[in-house]
């Protein structure tokens, strides 16, 4: 474990603002019960120069990522916004005439799927957990390629020679797409030089971030966990990308995973467009750049967390059973962060299969299929994948339960 000194972006020193004590891995799944879980601290410190928030401590992502139970084609949601980006792209972006695109952190290929499905041929993946890069995802031909590693500038430069794509990609990538991955990178400037290194001249570089704004004002305190490093709003990520030569030139506010930002940015290719600067005008009017925006943050944490349990706990005894949908990250860190364990609640149901059959670390809860709702009919589910409550719900609706969604704050329906 390493521990920060000073803002991973700008250097500067930092100040702490939460502190969510020691808390295990959130998806490092128990097998065998093992009171012994690793702990590691939770803490979030602000840097006042660049604004990043970021935690204290980096966690080895071989520890974090070699083996990774979470597959993101397990939402359909998920499915159809990685489509829609393909779409989009294609139509807008289309002086292409054989595009290539790249997937950082491309999980079980999801992203790469419907980008094949979208019409696009030259795929490339990179991922580090062995579980699910260890085959081009079962496709019959080689047009999705997989580097089994972490991305960086040195592994970016290793597919030049000799790519396991059809024609290579050095230095001639049009897109590359990195979803929910920037907040898990310690080194970003050496991500973003693999990245240069990779991308074309007119080549677009698309991030997908959760968006810091919208985890302050939606108390979504459950999305802080060892995975996620930093923490980010716009003016960071322009400072970063600037830095990297990479400059941003447009952002687009996304429902997906509670609030996120999508950035476009790219070797000079396109004018900035006047999202940019919208998107920090509302940062500043909004005060994300003061720290004491942040302490009164964390004093609403404590709240949400009381509620939580507070109404767990008036359940049980009234002899109702709860039972859990989605063995998320999030979740598994919010009953940490509540104390939250058997027997409040029974069980928790997800349709990873890499997920079911073992426990929740730290709250010690068994991860079930879906059988198990009707098995064990619960009068209330707890959507601990509050993100994705519409298609949770619908999925489950005919089982007559009540549904308890605990953010931005606890409410039953
Ligand atoms: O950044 C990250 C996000 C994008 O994904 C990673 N650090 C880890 C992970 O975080 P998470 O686990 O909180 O993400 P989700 O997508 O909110 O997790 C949803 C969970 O719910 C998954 O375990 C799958 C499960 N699920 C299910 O069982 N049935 C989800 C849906 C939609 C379903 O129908």
């Amino acid at each position: 474990m390493k521990r920060l000194i000073e803002c991973r972006i700008c250097k500067s020193s930092l100040r702490k603002y939460l502190d969510l004590g020691s808390v295990p891995l959130c998806n490092n799944l128990i097998v065998n019960y093992s009171p012994g879980t690793e702990r590691y601290p939770i803490e979030v410190l602000f840097c006042d120069e660049c604004y990043l928030s970021q935690l204290s401590v980096v966690v080895d992502p071989k520890i974090l990522y070699s083996e990774y139970p979470y597959h993101s084609s397990v939402s359909t949601t998920f499915q159809k916004h990685c489509f829609d980006l393909a779409l989009k792209l294609k139509k807008e972006f289309n002086q292409f005439k054989y595009p290539s695109v790249v997937d950082i952190a491309s999980n079980d290929g999801c992203l790469l799927k419907e980008f094949k499905a979208a019409g696009f041929e030259r795929l490339l993946g990179f991922d580090p957990a062995k579980n699910l890069a260890s085959s081009p995802y079962g496709f019959p031909d080689d047009s999705i390629c997989v580097v089994n590693n972490f991305f960086s500038e040195d592994i970016a430069k290793s597919v030049k020679g000799d790519p396991p794509g059809k024609d290579g990609y050095g230095g001639s990538a049009s897109f590359i797409i990195a979803q929910n991955v920037l907040a898990h990178v310690d080194d970003l400037n050496d991500f973003l030089k693999g990245v240069n290194w990779f991308l074309d001249d007119k080549g677009v570089f698309i991030v997908e971030v959760p968006y810091l704004a919208n985890l302050i004002k939606g108390n979504q305190f459950d999305t802080i966990y060892h995975e996620h490093l930093s923490y980010f709003l716009l003016a960071p990520l322009v400072q970063l990308f600037h830095n990297n030569k990479l400059p941003i030139f447009r952002v687009e506010h996304l429902p997906i995973h509670g609030g996120s930002i999508r950035i476009y940015a790219s070797k000079n290719a396109y004018d900035e467009e006047s999202s940019v600067e919208a998107t920090l005008e509302y940062e500043y009017n909004n005060g994300f750049y003061e720290f004491s925006n942040y302490l009164s943050f964390a004093k609403k944490v404590d709240t949400v967390r009381d509620n939580l349990k507070n109404e767990l706990v008036k359940l049980y005894d009234s002899q109702k059973k709860v039972m859990g949908y989605g063995a998320s990250a999030k979740g598994i860190s919010l009953l940490n962060y509540c104390g939250i364990k058997t027997p409040y609640i029974s069980s928790i149901v997800d349709d990873t299969p890499d997920k079911q059959g073992k426990m929740t670390p730290g709250s010690h809860i068994d991860i079930v299929d879906f059988s198990h709702f009707e098995k064990e009919e619960p009068d209330y589910i707890l959507l601990l994948a509050w993100n994705f409550k519409d298609e949770l719900m619908a999925k489950t609706q005919h089982l007559g339960a009540n549904y308890i969604i605990p953010i931005p704050t606890v409410s039953i329906i």
